[in-house]
């Protein structure tokens, strides 16, 4: 029948990313968000991306482990009308059912070690696309998904020219992957750019970055969800959260929100104001933002700038009390750090938004390679790889150990 071929390549896709689950301040949340946007998401798509960070740890404990494997694992009852039908690079597919993940920066580890995806994968519940080309069927249609998980930002560029990452001829092929993009963060020269990333794929999906962006690469689509949970504090996080179904046939997309915990950051100029008028401003500022209904608490950052009337100390504006009284109705974080001191050029940049969707890990991340390279540092040990263990949780002698050992190894 002529009018099927018509149809072909008609093929729905979700795209989710940075679920965080197990991330502590939120951890409810980050559990009933993820779980609301999948089932949405498996109730009107095909297939299923999900684009990183999955968990907000590289060793998430066994609960959390659990709590992600009971989310997946309803899903796998759900029929979806596609499957995935070929798997070749690194690993091996243990189910056909078309839930797509690659580790993100937060499970990353380091190279050859089992990640938490690696586990999820064996478990069945997803394919672990890291470094590896799937392929989903429906019918007779075909899409192909390439997915490289988060990779230290300096070896991206290698990672790229080593995999040759490439799309299939004929079949509506995606690059999914989890990394900085210097567009959106122009913050340093490792960030990879639009026009660096590989040609001639029908859609590129990428993770990492919490607040939603779309754009154009290749002349293509080039989409980053988001997160599906609040965790950075930032102003692009004051947007609602949720994912995008994709559709093949008309090369459209929609975004699809999600209940999520809602997020208002205020600035409050306090210049020359005593520390009683500062208070009461304060407090106008968080009754005007604090919802009226019961409901949710939402988070409100009050975000505090400018040096107070000499004389008033910021200590006297009372802002344990502020935070007590609105309780009941709001979560409120005030921040003082912009106080007092003038504005630095770091500070003036992370106001304007020019660093305003770098986590703070990779903030320090890029400090410290900043400060190696001026060391004339020179260890057969990658940088960020470095970076990795010494920030890995755990007793600070362990760390030293096992920085002393990768070093002595890799000289071998
Ligand atoms: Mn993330």
């Amino acid at each position: 029948m002529l009018s099927c071929g018509i149809l072909l390549d008609n093929m729905k896709i979700a795209i989710l990313s940075d679920l965080h689950l197990g991330y502590e301040r939120f951890r409810e949340d980050a559990l009933s968000q993820a779980s609301e946007a999948l089932y949405a998401a498996a109730e009107s798509a095909d297939a299923i991306l999900i684009a990183g960070d999955i968990f907000d740890y590289r060793h998430p404990k066994p609960e959390i482990m659990a709590e992600a494997i009971s989310l997946f694992r309803p899903l796998l009852a759900k029929t979806f009308s596609a499957r995935v039908s070929e798997f070749s690079g690194r690993g091996k597919a243990y189910t056909e059912i078309p839930i797509i993940a690659i580790p993100g920066t937060h499970e990353r580890r380091t190279d050859g070690e089992i990640d938490p995806i690696d586990v999820l994968n064996l478990a069945g519940v997803l394919v672990n696309a890291n470094q590896a080309s799937v392929t989903i069927e429906k019918g007779e249609e075909k899409i192909l998904v390439y997915g490289i998980g988060g990779t230290a930002e300096e070896r991206f560029r290698e990672t790229l020219s080593r995999l040759t990452p490439r799309p299939r001829t004929g079949v509506f092929s995606i690059f999914l992957f989890h990394q900085s993009v210097f567009e959106f963060l122009p913050f340093s020269k490792d960030f990879i750019k639009l026009e660096e990333l590989p040609e001639n794929f029908d859609l590129y999906v990428d993770g990492h970055i919490h607040s939603r962006i779309e754009a154009k690469c290749h002349g293509r689509d080039f989409l980053i969800p988001g997160s599906t949970v609040l965790t950075q504090l930032k102003e692009g996080e004051q947007e609602p959260k949720g994912f995008f179904i994709y559709d093949t046939l008309g090369r459209n997309y929609e975004f699809r929100r999600i209940n999520s915990r809602k997020f208002s950051m205020v600035r409050i100029d306090v210049s020359g104001m005593t520390s009683s008028e500062a208070s009461a401003t304060i407090r106008r500022e968080i009754t005007k933002t604090a919802p009226r209904e019961k409901g949710e608490k939402p988070v409100i950052r009050v975000v505090l700038e400018g040096r107070l009337k000499e004389g008033s100390k910021s200590i006297d504006l009372g802002i344990s009390e502020l935070v007590e009284e609105n309780s009941s109705s709001a979560i409120i974080e005030v921040s003082k750090a912009s106080m007092d001191s003038p504005v630095s050029k770091n500070a003036e940049d992370l106001r304007k938004g020019t660093l305003e969707n770098l986590s703070i890990g990779d903030y320090g991340l890029s400090i410290f390679l900043e400060k190696l390279s001026k060391s004339g540092y020179n260890l057969d040990i990658n940088p960020s790889e470095l970076f990795m263990i010494l920030s890995a949780e755990g007793p600070k002698d362990a760390i030293v150990k096992s920085v002393t050992e990768r070093i002595l190894s890799k000289g071998l």
